[in-house]
């Protein structure tokens, strides 16, 4: 086209002579001035274009095979960067898809944001069959902290900064974000556009605890002879773990660490009472809970794990409504981690009495005790494996490679993992959280190898790694550090029962001698059969010293496990049920 005709065809049309934007770039902008830098995707109707455009624009796009693995990813993103992890849906399927990990992160307290476009809004509120209708605001209010629809272009800076910050303030959590396909395509003046973006300013603001309620808590827990502090995922959320381990250090009180808390603090520190848990859960008169909730994981604070004795409560938490969720908190401390650590450090000086020695002993003698009595069975090297073998094989290369990131999930292979393999730095540990929820495995492992850039280890149980193992795919497509240990127990919890009625399997197990290593080989990747403990610590060596995405098939004896790993007694029973 000559020159002269460009001019004329935009004389005639004016709207050309300015720059103009859309709801796309608009989208992507905003992500883009609050520091977002990967978005975590399934593609399709209507966000094709999105996803390309926000590759063409340096964002970096992780594209899944399922939206639930993209979610969770975004979820523990949110959780390693205190930024919010971005996902990007398509309607109805993909939202739900994606929803699933939106609800786990907000049960989690991870800051995420999902993103799911939507059909058009007259014909789902008409409810006229629009092509994947589903009103999904609506869907998504009760499963976040907060959810957004946008209708205009302008409004999208705003809609962002407002997801932003709702995801990361106060306690964090999911936020849902509603785009309409119509407004992805909405023209607007590019400069008003570029002025209605906004860019956060200090989207989770320290929140200051009283005084008053830093004394109280001092002096509840001066008072106490046998105290106890609980470190929750809060804790290693606030990324403050140098100010927890001084306040730890100084007030000389044994700590116990929640499962994504182990490693805030060496497992082996002198003051760790991890192996002595119920001991001190039920001896202690004095329990501080820094970024820990009384639920379920904790029986609500009362019952048989937490003995006879009485025992006073101080809780520290960004949320005044967890105080007296469960039982009555003497000292409750609302405030940021961070600043009421800081606080506390502050009010206990040079001068802080220690706890009675004879407690801290008691404590560490049967710390010492328990480990003695494990260690042997660490150190079995049978073929097929048990869970002790094999996992005293894992505890070895954590050990010797302490920033590696460890995912873990399944029943057994969860619970005696948390429990045998020692954690040495903070945030190193991720599983199952909250709800003891299956399929967070490959999702967490794409995110923990992005965001960090570290080698990650996942140990999973052979039905767990069902939920998400076809991302084995996405993990070779973008060839990430990732080495993924099955443990193959032929089934749920144990692969050996039997159906007492008919010829199909039982519920609960899986196809022998299966090989979940051809599944990596078929993409590419590392696949290894190990049937010892030798093996399996040289396959997980050779495997992160390569960086190559490798699968080890580790055999465990079926026989092996117990139901439910654990936590067997929240099954209920039948009274009639024909043994
Ligand atoms: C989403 C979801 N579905 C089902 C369950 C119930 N569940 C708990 S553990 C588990 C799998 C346990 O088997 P496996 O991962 O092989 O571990 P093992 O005990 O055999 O080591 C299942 C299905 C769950 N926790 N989450
Ligand atoms: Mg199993």
């Amino acid at each position: 086209m000559s020159e002269a005709s460009t001019h004329m065809d935009a004389a005639q049309n004016p709207a050309e002579e300015r720059e103009l934007t859309d709801g796309f770039h608009l989208v992507i902008d905003a992500l883009k001035l609050n520091g977002v830098e990967t978005i975590y995707h399934v593609p399709g109707i209507p966000v094709t274009d999105l996803g390309r455009m926000a590759q063409a624009e340096g964002i970096r796009v992780i594209s899944f095979r399922h939206e639930q693995n993209a979610g969770n990813a975004a979820a523990i993103a949110g959780y390693l960067t205190q930024k919010p992890g971005i996902c990007l849906t398509v309607s109805a399927p993909g939202f739900l898809n994606g929803l699933t990990a939106l609800a786990n992160a907000t049960t989690n307290c991870f800051p995420m944001i999902l993103i799911s476009g939507s059909s058009e809004r007259e014909i789902v509120d008409l409810q006229q069959g629009d092509y994947e209708e589903m009103d999904q605001l609506a869907i998504a209010k009760p499963l976040c902290k907060a959810a957004f629809r946008v209708l205009h272009a302008a409004d999208i800076g705003i809609a962002v900064a407002r997801a932003i910050r709702a995801a990361v303030s106060g306690r964090p959590g999911g936020v849902y974000l509603d785009l309409p396909a119509k407004l992805l395509s909405q023209v607007m003046d590019a400069e008003k556009g570029a002025q209605s973006l906004v860019k956060v300013i200090d989207p989770a603001p320290a929140q200051i605890p009283a005084p008053s309620a830093i004394k109280r808590a001092l002096d509840v827990l001066a008072s106490a002879k046998r105290p106890l502090v609980i470190l929750g995922k809060g804790a290693a959320y606030a990324q403050v773990d140098e100010t927890i381990r001084q306040f730890i250090e100084t007030s000389g009180v044994p700590f116990l660490q929640m499962s994504m808390a182990k490693g805030l603090l060496p497992d082996t520190h002198a003051q760790s009472a991890g192996a002595a848990r119920s001991t001190v859960l039920k001896d202690a008169d004095v329990v501080m809970l820094i970024g820990a909730r009384l639920n379920w994981l904790l029986s609500h604070g009362k019952g048989k794990t937490w003995g006879d004795a009485p025992k006073k409560f101080i809780q520290i938490d960004i949320e005044p409504k967890e105080m007296d969720s469960n039982i009555e908190i003497v000292a409750p401390v609302v405030g940021d981690i961070g600043s009421c650590v800081s606080a506390l450090l502050a009010g206990m000086g040079s001068n802080w009495a220690k706890p009675p020695a004879d407690w801290m002993a008691t404590v560490v003698a049967k710390r010492d005790e328990n480990i003695a009595k494990m260690a042997p069975r660490l150190r079995n090297n049978n073929s097929p494996m048990d869970f002790h073998g094999a996992l005293g094989a894992l505890r070895t290369v954590v050990k010797e490679r302490p920033d590696m990131i460890l995912i873990n999930e399944g029943a057994n292979t969860l619970d005696l993992a948390r429990g045998i393999i020692d954690m040495y730095q903070p945030r190193k540990r991720l599983d199952v959280g909250t709800w003891g929820v299956m399929g967070i495995g490959m999702g967490y492992a794409v995110a923990a190898a992005i965001e960090t850039g570290k080698p990650v280890l996942a140990v999973e149980g052979d039905s767990a790694f069902g939920f998400s193992g076809m991302e084995v795919e996405t993990i070779c497509r973008y060839n990430l550090p990732v080495c993924i240990v099955i443990f193959n127990n032929s089934g749920i919890y144990r692969g050996t029962d039997i159906n007492s009625n008919g010829s199909d399997p039982a519920t609960t197990v899986f196809v022998r001698d299966s090989r979940y290593d051809k599944m990596m080989e078929a993409f590419g990747g590392v696949g290894v059969n190990a049937t010892s403990p030798d093996e399996l610590l040289r396959a997980v060596n050779a495997a992160i010293d390569s960086g190559k995405p490798t699968l080890i098939n580790a055999v465990i004896d079926p026989a092996a496990g117990t139901e439910s790993g654990r936590i067997g007694n929240l099954n209920p029973q039948s009274v009639v049920k024909k043994k």
